[in-house]
């Protein structure tokens, strides 16, 4: 090994983080997530982790964050980001699940194999800047990862460091400059439109209640918010009965909300780490309409392509959207007839990846997972560089893509009601199966088939040839233990009865126990 490994220092360090013998960690769709009971050693070698990728890339600044997100609020998760702000590299998955799985006695003797083996240069500085979400067992978590970082001398900051001083700097990097960054280049976006009117947010009792109360300051009457949700402290609050993947996953509005939207009134609902938006509304027959992470890629990705026309630049600039097996199939129609779509598996890092081989690409999961990917050289155009300026184009920033859906309203004149008549989605629906072992269900194609269990495939589409419209598929969650089934057909009751009926499918394949059979 190249420079100091301090054997002894990390030694000491690990014998407060012990790991429990009988869990296997595995690195899912958004890091390491399980109950928050059973990952303090893993956090710790997250923070000796972080440290050494720092290193690694000569210390530029790695990203963590500690969070569960959607999930319940007893679990919870650590992600690595690299540092443009995009997903760990993929080959890091790989040496993260290797580090948190090795037995206490082995752990400093693989940290120096891998060390060495990957030719890291202990002698480098190492940066890493953390955060965490409102979960409570976030604080002794925090801990659990400094002492990583401790452990290895390595520089932590609590609170967008690597572009600074180059040509790619996004503002003032403290919290204040980037809520001044974005609320300016929204102001300049939308200046000379009409009013726009009051919007409602549901912050799903968690962090994104701090961010948006500070955002709304910035804002001013420019946009103004009505805050909902926005409790952070009493336990058992966080994404229960609100929150994107609530909404998404029920197809209603958080009961907190009924009685309180007016017809016609834009709303929208963070995630419990706010990098998740869904829009949504109630119509004039208070039906409720859904505005998903399809109809925002729809939105915008028209947006962009109206710009790029408009600045003559149809013929160098390509713009494409990213979408995932759970897009509704009525987007991806829309969509492929105007622009070049492509599919990847679910996770952001997936699909953030694949934007950038397009000039723009506009990606979004239809669960409100996503971003807009700009390069530099779009910029000398005047929306096209304040677009830039306010989307975030690290991955993770739903306050970012909801002002930026806000300018794309008001530039279009459009109400909540117009713009989702941009398709009209095929009903659908998900299910989720508790099985014994969801690593037993493998997909190909962009998770679009089941390559196993052998045979289930065949059976899932002799189901679905016998519904109008019809489509589902099946996957391993990779941040929760089930399996996952999405459907869709041309009527609401053929949607929910095929998704039951792949679900009981699985089910059965699985030799699952028979009381969470789905009904
Ligand atoms: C994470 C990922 C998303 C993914 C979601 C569900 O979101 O960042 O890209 O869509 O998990 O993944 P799975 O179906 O594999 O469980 P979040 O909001 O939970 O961080």
């Amino acid at each position: 090994v190249r420079g100091p490994f301090p054997s002894e220092e990390i030694q000491a360090y690990s014998d407060l983080h012990p790991k429990p013998r009988n869990v296997v960690y595995s690195y899912g769709t958004a890091g390491f997530r399980t109950l928050g009971s059973v990952l303090d050693s893993v956090l710790f070698r997250v923070g000796i982790l972080a440290a050494l990728r720092s290193k690694k890339l000569d210390g530029k600044t790695i990203g963590v964050m500690i969070t569960a997100s959607h999930n319940p609020e007893e679990d919870n998760g650590v992600k690595l980001v690299d540092p443009r702000g995009e997903m760990l590299e993929a080959a890091w998955e790989h040496h993260a699940t290797l580090l948190a799985n090795s037995p206490n006695e082995e752990f400093v003797s693989t940290l120096y194999d891998f060390i060495r083996d990957t030719r890291i240069d202990m002698s480098k500085p190492s940066r890493v800047v953390y955060a965490r979400d409102t979960r409570p067992s976030g604080e002794s978590l925090v801990k659990a990862f400094e002492d990583g970082l401790k452990s290895l001398g390595a520089e932590g900051r609590d609170a967008a460091i690597n572009t600074k001083g180059t040509k790619e700097e996004y503002g003032e990097d403290s919290e204040d400059g980037y809520y001044q960054k974005m609320s300016e280049a929204f102001r300049k976006l939308v200046s000379g439109r009409p009013r726009i009117p009051p919007l409602v947010i549901d912050c799903a009792n968690g962090v994104g209640a701090h961010a948006a109360q500070k955002l709304a300051q910035y804002l001013g009457e420019t946009l103004p918010f009505v805050l909902h949700n926005t409790d952070t402290v009493t336990p058992g609050g966080l994404n229960h009965e609100c929150g994107a993947d609530y909404v998404k996953t029920s197809q209603r509005p958080p009961p907190s909300l009924i009685g309180v939207l007016q017809k016609g009134q834009r709303a929208c609902s963070l995630d419990g780490d706010a990098d998740r938006l869904m829009y949504y509304f109630i119509d004039e027959r208070n039906y409720f309409l859904m505005l998903d992470g399809d109809k925002i890629a729809t939105l915008v990705a028209s947006f962009i392509v109206d710009l790029v026309r408009l600045a003559g630049l149809s013929d160098s600039v390509r713009v494409g959207v990213v979408q995932t097996a759970y897009a509704n199939g009525a987007s991806t129609k829309y969509l492929s007839d105007r622009l070049p779509v492509k599919c990847t598996p679910t996770g952001v890092k997936h699909l953030h990846h694949a934007a950038e081989q397009f000039n723009i690409g506009v990606y979004f999961e239809a669960n409100g997972h996503g971003t807009p990917s700009t390069p530099a050289q779009s910029t000398a155009l005047k929306h096209l560089r304040n677009l830039t300026e306010l989307v975030n184009q690290t991955v993770g920033d739903a306050l970012s893509d909801m002002l930026l859906v806000e300018v794309v309203l008001a530039h279009k004149a459009y109400s909540a009601a117009e713009w989702n008549s941009l398709y009209t989605d095929l009903p659908n629906r998900l299910v989720k199966v508790h099985v014994p072992n969801r690593h037993a269900f493998k997909t190909e194609d962009a998770e679009r088939r089941l390559v196993t269990p052998q045979g289930l495939q065949a059976k899932i589409e002799e189901l679905v040839n016998r519904y109008e419209s019809g489509r589902s598929f099946v996957r391993p969650s990779g941040t929760e233990d089930v399996v996952r089934v999405y459907a869709e057909a041309g009527l609401r009751s053929q949607a929910d009865e095929l998704a039951y009926r792949v679900g009981g499918l699985v089910f059965d394949e699985a030799g699952g126990d028979p009381s969470r059979r789905p009904k």
